[in-house]
């Protein structure tokens, strides 16, 4: 058998296709419009968010790399050998020094990088078994929930949730999924999750409106997306993007805003959408967290507190939680 990177999907059934089109229909029927920001990461989605990740206004991704280069073995040294499973892998650019540590003290690990973009998938393969031979990839396309049935397999495991992603989700829609995932997971299992903390409005604001533009981008190419796989033809030129920190809800809120009338279709199943102009569709929330609020409500979901992390700044934390 061989022993190069595979992949799997658990769910074959799920058109990826039809599940974008009803969705798109439902969250563009009528205002407030919005549409699920996991349709924002297709192959082309996927490669623009590396690039936010690289602007030099986006803090989020460095500092969590800094403090997880800084922490890997202590995280190691506090998990003991695992398993190794990342939610949202993309192109598993954040890995590195996770494996690194982890082969540091193992012959060899099992790494079952998540993702729902195969593009993305297939370059987080091929990069991660270039760099370390002695890890063994598993790459599972699919949503985050479908991935948590393999989970009670894996255990010994540690799932990493990194980036502060769990940020797109609501409050209700974060404690379901936290739920949902304790069920899946062994007692004694890990959790390693990122976290991007309350800080000044200004920051928050540079790092969701970079200078290059490509937030922009990558906010209109959720509608891209659409023309290509729906055919709504859409003027991508009549979209101007809006990203505002809500600073009661500590959340940053992004906005398509439409400066002409957009009529179009979705195919299938032909659903006939008017936007006007002036109108604008929610494509993302990006909620900051309190260390003082998001631990308890951990705890209430089933994980227990291991370690803390942050930087200098506290801009950002990494929670190593056990189940
Ligand atoms: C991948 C959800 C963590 O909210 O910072 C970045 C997505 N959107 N810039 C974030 C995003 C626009 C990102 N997450």
């Amino acid at each position: 058998r061989g022993r190069g990177p595979r992949i799997v999907r658990p769910s074959a059934a799920a058109d990826p296709v039809q599940d974008f089109a009803r969705s798109a229909a439902a969250g563009l029927a009528s205002p407030p419009r919005r549409l699920e920001s996991r349709f924002l990461y297709d192959a082309q989605g996927s490669i623009l968010f590396d690039q936010i990740t690289a602007q030099p206004e986006y803090y989020l991704t460095r500092t969590e790399a800094s403090i997880l280069a800084a922490n890997a073995a202590r995280i190691r040294a506090l998990t003991g050998p695992t398993n190794i499973m990342e939610l949202g892998a993309g192109s598993a650019a954040k890995t590195d020094n996770l494996l690194r540590a982890w082969l540091e003290r193992s012959k060899a690990v099992c790494y079952f990088p998540v993702d729902v973009s195969l593009t993305a998938l297939l370059g987080a393969c091929k990069s991660i078994s270039a760099r370390f031979p002695a890890a063994r990839v598993i790459a599972v396309n699919s949503e985050y929930a479908e991935a948590f049935p393999l989970l009670s397999q894996l255990s010994p495991v540690l799932v990493t949730f990194l980036g502060s992603s769990i940020g797109n989700f609501s409050r209700l829609e974060m404690t379901s999924f936290c739920l949902a995932l304790a069920a899946s997971m062994r007692p004694g299992d890990f959790l390693l999750l990122g976290l991007d903390l309350v800080k000044r409005s200004s920051v928050l604001e540079a790092a969701y409106n970079d200078r290059a533009g490509v937030t922009e981008r990558f906010t209109r190419n959720i509608f891209a997306r659409m023309n290509r796989e729906l055919g709504s033809a859409i003027d991508l030129e009549s979209i101007e993007h809006s990203a505002r920190y809500q600073a009661e809800l500590e959340q940053i809120e992004i906005d398509a805003c439409f400066t002409k009338r957009q009529a179009f279709l979705l195919q299938p199943p032909g659903r006939a959408i008017t936007i006007a102009e002036g109108e604008s569709v929610r494509t993302e929330i990006s909620r900051k967290f309190r260390l003082e609020q998001v631990i308890p409500e951990l705890n209430r979901c089933g994980f227990g507190t291991e370690q803390v992390f942050s930087d200098e700044r506290r801009w950002f934390a990494l929670l190593l939680l056990r189940r």
